[in-house]
C-alpha cells in the first residue's frame, strides 16, 4: 500500500530536531508533505513564506518530500491530499500529554486517519522553535541547532530588531 504522510506544524522556524524526523519520514512512507500551518492567532518570527523557502531548502535532497502551506483543520488538509498517516514527534513526557490529546481529537474527526509517532533523536531531545528564538535573541549562536541558511536569517532577523 501507498502511504503518504502528512507532518504538519508551525515549524518557525525549521530545526535540526524536525528535519530529523522528516529524513526518518522520508524512508518510512511513499511521500512526506511538510505543511506548515497558516495560523492567524499566532505572532510568527517568519512568514508562511519563508518558512516555506527555509524547509524547501533543507529538504531539496528528498525526493519524495514535499513543503506546503495549509489553513483549517489538518485533518481536512490530510484528506484532501489523500494522507493516511499524521506524522509527529515526541521529545518528553510533555510533548505526550499534548500529543495524545491531539491525536485522539483527530481521530475522532477522521477515524482513518491515524497518527505515527517518532521518538526525538538523543541529540535532539531537548530542541525547540522556541528555545532557538530565545538563544538568538540574547546574542547567542544556533549554528548547532538548525540548518546554515536558518541561521543566517535569525541573525538577520534579530539584527533587525536591534534598538
Ligand atoms: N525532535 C523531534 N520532534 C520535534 C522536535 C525535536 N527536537 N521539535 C519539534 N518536534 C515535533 C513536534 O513534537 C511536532 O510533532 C512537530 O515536530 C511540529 O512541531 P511544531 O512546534 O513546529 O508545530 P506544532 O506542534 O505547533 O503544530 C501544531 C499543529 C499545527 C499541527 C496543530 O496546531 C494543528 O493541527 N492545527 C490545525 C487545527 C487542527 O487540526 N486542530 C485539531 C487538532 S487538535
Amino acid at each position: 500500500k501507498i502511504v503518504i504522510a502528512i507532518y504538519p506544524g508551525s515549524f518557525d522556524p525549521i530545526t535540526l530536531g524536525h528535519l530529523d524526523i522528516i529524513e526518518r519520514g522520508s524512508r518510512l512512507f511513499a511521500q512526506v508533505i511538510v505543511a506548515v500551518l497558516r495560523n492567524p492567532n499566532k505572532m510568527p518570527l517568519f512568514t508562511v513564506q519563508k518558512r516555506l523557502e527555509q524547509i524547501r531548502q533543507c529538504t531539496k535532497h528528498l525526493p519524495n518530500v514535499e513543503v506546503d502551506a495549509f489553513d483549517g483543520l489538518t485533518v481536512h488538509y490530510a484528506q484532501m491530499r489523500q494522507a493516511s498517516v499524521l506524522l509527529r514527534g515526541l521529545r518528553a513526557i510533555s510533548d505526550f500529554e499534548v500529543e495524545l490529546q491531539m491525536a485522539h481529537t483527530n481521530k475522532t474527526l477522521s477515524t482513518d486517519i491515524e497518527t505515527v509517532f517518532l521518538a526525538t533523536s538523543n541529540e535532539y531531545s531537548f530542541l525547540s522553535s522556541s528555545v532557538i528564538k530565545e538563544i538568538a535573541r540574547f546574542g547567542g549562536s544556533v549554528d548547532h541547532l538548525v540548518p546554515p541558511h536558518v541561521a543566517l536569517d535569525i541573525y538577520q532577523c534579530y539584527a533587525q530588531n536591534q534598538p
